[in-house]
């Protein structure tokens, strides 16, 4: 399928104004899914270890001009003693998380953000990724150096209007270079989407194409969740933008035509939008790891929603495995992602790292 008949088809499947087709386009991509991975899924520990930031992004709390929130930098300690315990419970890999904290991102900080990775990797033994902004390229390699595997970023959307109204200030083309260097110093690269924010049908779909091309081992969607400081949600009414489930609408679609288009590359589940309530419809769209487990009782936050399931442990390895059990599907053991890990550096390296499926038929 051409690039224009590829557009063509994934702007009629997020214009779609019913939501009658999603289900048949669900269940091509839950097929797509156990034909590529099986239904063997994979979860990733959460750890945010700053909330300092020195952005001002209009969708998230955590923005710079937030004066209300109670922001906090987690010590090594915390950290290590939060990390082993999502590593005993069976995490798969640890996402370390922060704003583009000032002092972990400049200077003689970063020197902390590398010992942190350093000692998380080689103490639980678990695949680590960064997710520390932009940062250079330089500090991209001392951080594989360090132990790190991946690397996230997300550009949100790919539409530079949109993305000057969602990250102010911040340079589009530097956020889109970050995850080149990236890949370019042997990480794995995540790149994400932002939804439910007035996006258009066009918008989507060109983000697709672009996040197909890029050197991408995974590719997510998130549904914007809005604060007192965050943007207005924009008026229902743009397609499949109703009740709650229609503004998760472009989330799950996004989902599912990521599994058809990108069939090696992982796709999650995030539990930060909707808690473990939104796992079963993710997971029903196509997705096939579980992110944003976070340890109860030990003051780290979420992303989108700060404290949701988190203190009552429903975001959990326990929790996740109690709904993939009831959906028929089991966790994958640290085998399983080692070995796919191991698999997907060797595609990249002989530059196969862009298998193509189809959105559409
Ligand atoms: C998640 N709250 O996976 C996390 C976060 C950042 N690398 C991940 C958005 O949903
Ligand atoms: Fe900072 Fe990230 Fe929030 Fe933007 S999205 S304000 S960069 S923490």
């Amino acid at each position: 399928m051409n690039g224009l008949a590829a557009q063509d088809c994934l702007r009629e499947l997020f214009a779609r104004t019913e939501q009658g087709g999603d289900e048949e386009l669900f269940r091509q991509a839950r097929q797509a899914r156990t034909a590529r991975w099986g239904d063997r899924i994979f979860l990733y520990g959460f750890l945010y270890l700053s909330t300092f930031c020195r952005n001002d992004c209009a969708f998230c709390q955590y923005r710079r001009s937030n004066a209300e929130e109670r922001r906090y930098r987690k010590s090594l300690r915390e950290l290590r003693e939060a990390g082993l315990r999502l590593a005993e419970d069976g995490v798969h890999l640890l996402d370390l998380t922060l704003g583009e904290d000032p002092y972990l991102v400049e200077g003689e900080g970063f020197a902390r953000l590398e010992e942190m990775v350093s000692v998380l990797h080689r103490e639980t033994g678990l695949p680590v990724m960064v997710s520390p902004g932009v940062i250079t390229a330089a500090q991209l390699s001392r951080l594989r150096q360090a132990g790190a595997d991946w690397y996230a970023c997300y550009q949100e959307t790919h539409d530079q209007r949109r993305f000057a109204r969602l990250r102010l200030g911040q340079d589009f083309d530097r956020r889109r270079q970050a995850r080149l260097d990236a890949a370019a110093a042997g990480l794995l690269v995540e790149d994400g989407l932002l939804t439910g924010l007035g996006e258009t049908a066009d918008e989507l779909a060109a983000s697709l194409l672009v996040m197909r091309d890029e050197p991408l081992s995974q590719v997510r969607a998130m549904s914007y969740v809005p604060h007192a400081c965050t943007l207005p949600v924009p008026e229902q009414g743009a397609a499949g933008q109703g009740a709650t489930d229609g503004r998760r609408t472009h989330e799950l679609r996004a989902i599912a035509a990521m599994r058809l288009l990108m069939p090696d590359r992982l796709v999650p589940a995030s539990l930060d939008v909707d808690g473990l309530a939104g796992l079963r419809m993710r997971l029903m769209a196509g997705a096939n790891v579980v992110t944003s487990i976070v340890p109860s009782g030990c003051g780290f936050a979420g992303v989108a929603t700060r404290e949701l399931d988190i203190d009552d442990a429903r975001r959990s390895v326990a929790a996740v495995r109690r709904v993939l059990d009831g959906m028929g599907m089991e966790m994958a053991t640290a085998a399983d992602y080692a070995r796919w890990l191991e698999s997907r550096r060797q595609a990249l390296a002989a530059g196969e790292g862009r298998q193509e499926g189809h959105a559409c038929g």
